[in-house]
């Protein structure tokens, strides 16, 4: 039997140029397209004018509803509870499972207030309350993610939001009754069927019917992406996400096919996903070579794989784990699989990477649906600065000062020889009042 390798980019990273090859691996350019942004403008402005009736235009145009009000398109709660019950026992034993992992992870990331007190007797402190109500996009058709309805919801729901309002498109009416079923598990307050630039839009400025939100979070195409950059600043928005990735480092010594099948786990996303091997040892490279031609053809979804694995896969060779440890923060990956014996002795010296995925059990796929923590992370190199989506993000902090006596006497001393360097006398003399005599 002859097999055809799959063309995979190999790069060793001993070679002169190999940052200069890795920065080509990774250029990706976030389309920005005027004749969206236009769209998207328009959109925007209509809602915010016209309300509920702009959205229903919309809507039915873009998503062929025929409906005749916004209010219809409301999903009574007694219809998410039907979609639970619709779905197989094991689908909602599966759902309930991850969402109960999900939610006892997020439990852990609950920020508390604090306070203390200084010597001279001033307390001072930080007041943490949720935000108080946030919006949800979650996709229509393809993309339509009954996980990521549960990573999106639950941590606004363990930091204690008031309201989770979701909307998701119903394009030709079609409802995805697995999505309809993770958000009543997640007790979303509010779904409504409503989706693209218009649903951004409707839950950024608040409609007759669509209630104004603090946050808006969540994936969606490059509609929903523009809307979203620009209605930021009137509410706040989660990051805009690039293509998904994973670096997978292994010391040579797991199934080649399990590390195939990792590596495609993100490939079989779409076209743009970049999955990349780093291993010391160049044997087990074409090991996973093989893997990768011999189980390529088995995926329903080969073609997106194909496409992804050609065009942003790489199979990297390094001399050492240390040097593998370099390349991983040099990329920041989105997931990274530690596929070695002690990944333990490795992780102190990761620096840069979204979601750490430690030893050889532990599959990429387990985080994105079930094990516990959160599989919105930043993509794009964006983990040098950022972090997961967590509990924090549907958080907000108050700074509380009270002084004694004693402490506003010692502190309007400095506080007045500062305000009057800034030339700002009712400041100083404001903080003097309290100067005990
Ligand atoms: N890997 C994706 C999340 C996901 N995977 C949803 C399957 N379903 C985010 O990086
Ligand atoms: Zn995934």
């Amino acid at each position: 039997m002859t097999n055809t390798a799959t063309p995979i980019t190999r790069l060793d990273a001993q070679t002169a140029d190999f940052e200069q090859q890795l920065q080509h691996l990774l250029a990706w350019e976030a389309v920005s397209d005027h004749q969206v942004a236009a769209t998207v403008d328009e959109i925007l402005s209509r809602v915010k004018k016209e309300g509920d009736a702009a959205v229903l235009a919309y809507s039915n145009k873009f998503d062929q509803l025929g409906a005749t009000s916004i209010a219809d398109l409301v999903v009574p709660q007694a219809r998410l509870q039907q979609a639970l019950e619709s779905i197989s026992a094991e689908q909602r034993q599966a759902l309930e499972t991850a969402a109960n992992r999900v939610r006892r992870y997020h439990e852990h990331q609950k920020q508390d207030s604090w306070q203390y007190t200084e010597a001279d007797g001033t307390v001072l402190g930080q007041q943490v309350t949720p935000m108080e109500r946030v919006g949800l996009y979650v996709p229509g058709g393809k993309a339509s993610y009954p996980s990521s309805v549960l990573m999106n919801a639950l941590p606004a729901k363990v930091a204690g939001v008031d309201e989770v309002v979701m909307v998701v498109p119903t394009p030709k009416g079609e409802i995805n009754e697995m999505v309809f079923a993770a958000a009543a598990i997640a007790e979303v307050d509010t779904v409504i069927t409503i989706g693209g630039a218009q649903a951004v839009a409707a839950l950024a400025y608040g409609t007759e019917t669509v209630p104004k939100v603090d946050k808006i979070v969540g994936p969606g195409n490059i509609f929903v992406a523009t809307a979203k950059r620009a209605v930021f600043g009137n509410v706040a928005i989660d990051m805009i996400a690039g293509p998904s990735e994973i670096l997978v480092v292994c010391d040579g010594k797991t199934d080649p096919d399990w590390i195939a099948m990792d590596l495609f786990s993100q490939a079989e996303h779409d076209e743009q996903a970049q999955s990349i091997l780093v291993c010391p040892d160049a044997d087990f490279i074409e090991q996973v070579q093989a893997s990768i031609d011999k189980l390529l053809p088995t995926l329903e979804r080969e073609t997106i794989a194909r496409t992804s694995l050609e065009n942003r896969a790489a199979l990297i060779k390094v001399a050492d784990m240390d040097q593998a440890v370099a390349v991983i923060n040099r990329i920041a990956p989105e997931h990274l699989e530690l596929s070695v014996e002690d990944p333990q002795a490795l992780l102190p010296k990761i620096r840069h990477a979204g979601a750490i995925f430690m030893g050889r059990y532990t599959a990429e796929a387990l985080g994105d649906y079930c094990a516990g923590p959160n599989h919105v992370l930043p993509t794009s190199g964006t983990a040098r600065f950022s972090s997961p989506l967590g509990v924090y993000d549907f958080q907000k902090r108050s700074s509380i000062i009270m002084c004694s006596a004693q402490g506003a006497s010692e502190l309007g001393k400095t506080a007045s020889v500062l305000a009057r360097g800034e030339s700002l006398e009712a400041h100083a003399r404001s903080a003097e009042y309290r100067i005990k005599k």
